[in-house]
């Protein structure tokens, strides 16, 4: 059967659209039609190539959802070796590596293009006539792996090199060279997945990229989001490739249509490398993937031919890793933690290591389910996880040394700390302690929640030192701290005349907080800092909050019906409104402070483009921390919540952004960049 024309015409055009909007979304984060077009005209190509099978290629858009299956791999000698990168721990090793960059070269101080360094797998991609024919996994460095059934399945690699700029000069031949990792976000999201099919969780969105990625049916990795990022070429016969440096590379690397790094910069001399690293060091845990350091590469291809190759790595680059953030140590016992809201806790006592740039003794194993699920017991070796500010936690073992099923743990029937019978939260893996605030446990974290930072401030009142005022009996709520005298402070051990009075100094500056602050550390269970401010905003008077019921409290657009019966239930609970009525009575006196709105102060007015607005932040932003925007956005008014939704005013998208720009694309949100914002919080 003849294919009519306009029938082929039509499948080149809906194959060359579906590539464009695939590039602008995976390459450029910038998708220019709602997903539900792009599955209009992927359904119209997938139809008509059912009706004329002929018309079906391997590079068709329609082919990324996997080939079948494969026995093995078959091997691929790569044309010129993968070399992998010196490694440096140490800022020591980075200046002598920029010594001896500058001896060699005799330059002062030597360019070098700097680059996040992606935690993923090294691949290799062929192109032909400016078709993606072979991709390749590093392997040993000379012999990888025939992964192309896989790679083809990654939205980001191009089937295609992008010829928009020159139209005419399709190279013979082009090897890009990069990384496939897993997003943060599409690692949750398969884990999910997995947990839900009862099946293995993946470690972490590197082995859940490499186990994707060196899968042998296709099919399955297409339904795994990898994502791939190029950092260099290896042979080609392609005239247009710049010569002069390395930086320029990847400018035409990513003018060919592949992704590269949006955080890579050009810095001069030894101290800007280090500069660098702090930079991406603070970044990392926003970023949208994992990285495990970064890599400095002199830029001038010319001085690199100079520097040269010893026989494993070049000598003109260098990795500078971050601090392991996983690491393997023994598992010496499992405690139970009682928490602020009664919640128990397995934490592991664990074999004490370095880890995300601290020493850990101790890291959750957030319930009873997931204890069982990861199988640790005690005397296992363990795998470690700190990761920037989140508690560290056990991520799975590293060598089963007991028989499954021994040594099983289960959490006790009665509270550790007060003895009251523990009871299941229903539709959760979570347990919890009966006694209320009868436990001593309980007591002290919420006493400890109370005078935290971001509750009352009262620096001077650690942690033991609660613990020590209720072992003891001298307190028993939080309102008691106001009313200790200096003999019971300095009858504790460790505790001399000048802290006891420092701390009692501190306690009277801090009798004015905020109504915000006040709720916030009052512990209401499921109210954070930011529902507490909502609160405050809202409500204006404490004792308006106290009386609200939970219809009225659920008037405000962030509170549901779960945190409107949360803070129902504190205020009819006999207990606190004792403790209340101390707050605000002789002795203690707490008297609150009016909201102080910046914007109010700055202009006398409170018209604010920010002012009862509500943001997204998504993706990392280079000159403030999410922390800082967030505080900013909230002085002036404003409110930061974590998914997109049509109330959404602003998306504020940092490089890398994920889904959420996607969705703020599709419901038509205003998105800002870093600039915009910047400038939005000084009008
Ligand atoms: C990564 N993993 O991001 C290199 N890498 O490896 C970057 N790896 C590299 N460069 C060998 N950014 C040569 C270059």
């Amino acid at each position: 059967m003849s294919i009519p024309e306009y029938i082929s015409q039509q499948v080149l055009k809906l194959r060359e659209a579906i590539e464009q909007h695939n590039y602008r979304y995976s390459v450029l984060d910038a998708p220019s039609i709602p997903d539900s077009e792009y599955d209009k005209l992927f359904l119209e190509l997938q139809k008509l190539e059912q009706c004329y099978p002929q018309l079906v290629t391997l590079d068709s858009p329609t082919q990324r959802v996997g080939a079948a299956p494969l026995k093995e791999f078959s091997q691929i000698t790569h044309r010129s070796p993968m070399l992998s990168l010196s490694n440096a721990f140490e800022t020591a090793e980075v200046g002598a590596f920029g010594r001896r960059i500058g001896e060699k070269l005799g330059i002062d101080k030597v360019e070098y293009e700097v680059e996040p360094k992606f935690d993923g797998l090294a691949v290799s991609l062929l192109y032909k006539n400016g078709s993606f024919v072979k991709g390749s996994t590093r392997g040993d460095g000379h012999i990888g792996e025939d992964v192309t059934l896989n790679l083809r399945t990654v939205k980001s690699i191009p089937l295609h090199i992008q010829t928009s700029t020159n139209k005419d000069r399709i190279p013979a031949s082009l090897e890009i060279r990069g990384e496939v990792l897993m997003l943060k976000e599409d690692f949750e999201k398969l884990n999910r997945q997995q947990r839900k099919k009862n099946e293995k969780e993946f470690m972490n969105p590197r082995n859940a990229a490499a186990g994707s990625l060196r899968q042998l049916d296709p099919s399955v990795t297409a339904t795994r989001r990898l994502t791939f990022f190029a950092y260099g070429i290896g042979e080609h016969e392609d005239e247009e490739i710049p010569r002069d440096t390395h930086s320029n590379i990847l400018k035409y690397i990513f003018s060919r249509g592949f992704p590269i790094a949006k955080e890579r910069d050009v810095v001069h001399g030894s101290a800007a490398l280090l500069s660098y690293y702090q930079k991406v060091k603070e970044l990392r845990e926003h970023l949208p993937y994992d990285i495990d350091g970064v890599v400095y590469i002199v830029n001038s291809l010319a001085q690199q031919k100079k520097l040269g190759f010893t026989s494993r790595a070049p000598r003109f680059a260098l990795a500078h890793k971050f601090p392991a953030q996983e690491v393997v140590t023994e598992l010496l016992g499992i405690d139970v933690q009682v928490g602020r809201t009664g919640v128990l806790t397995p934490v592991a006592r664990l074999e004490p290591v370095f880890v995300g740039g601290a020493t850990v003794a101790h890291a959750t194993l957030h319930n009873e389910d997931e204890v069982n699920r990861k199988d640790v017991s005690i005397g296992d070796s363990v795998i470690v996880r700190r990761a920037g500010d989140v508690i560290p936690e056990v991520v799975g073992i590293a060598e089963k040394c007991h028989p499954r099923n021994t040594n099983r743990f289960t959490m006790p029937e009665k509270c550790p700390a007060c003895g009251a019978k523990v009871e299941r939260i229903p539709n959760e893996s979570a347990v919890r302690c009966t006694g209320g605030q009868f436990c001593a446990a309980q007591r002290k974290k919420a006493i400890q929640h109370f005078v935290s930072r971001r509750g009352m401030d009262i620096e001077g009142l650690g942690e033991k030192l609660v613990d020590q005022l209720v072992d003891k009996g001298i307190i028993k709520t939080p309102a008691d701290i106001y009313t200790l005298s200096e003999e019971e402070l300095i009858s504790l051990p460790h505790m001399g005349k000048k802290s006891a009075s420092n701390l009692l100094e501190t306690l009277k500056k801090r009798k004015n907080p905020t109504l915000a602050r006040f709720i916030y550390a009052l512990g209401i269970r499921n109210v954070g800092d930011t529902t507490a401010k909502e609160l405050a905003r809202v409500f204006g008077d404490f004792n308006k909050l106290k009386e609200a019921n939970v219809e009225t409290l659920q008037v405000i657009p962030d509170v549901g019906h779960v945190v409107a019966q949360s803070i129902t239930d504190f205020f009819s609970e006999k207990h606190n409104i004792k403790v209340i009525n101390k707050f605000f009575s002789k002795p203690v006196d707490i008297e609150l402070k009016e909201e102080v709105d910046i914007r109010k102060i700055q202009d006398g007015s409170n018209t604010s483009k920010i002012s009862g607005k509500t943001f997204v932040l998504t993706g990392a932003l280079l000159n403030l921390s999410r922390e800082d925007a967030k505080e900013k956005i909230e002085n002036l008014g404003g409110k930061v919540t974590s998914s997109v939704s049509k109330k959404t005013n602003y998306v504020v998208a940092g490089t890398a952004a994920g889904s959420k720009y996607d969705k703020a694309v599709e419901l038509g949100v205003v998105i800002l960049d870093e600039a915009e914002l910047l400038q939005l919080l000084q009008n």
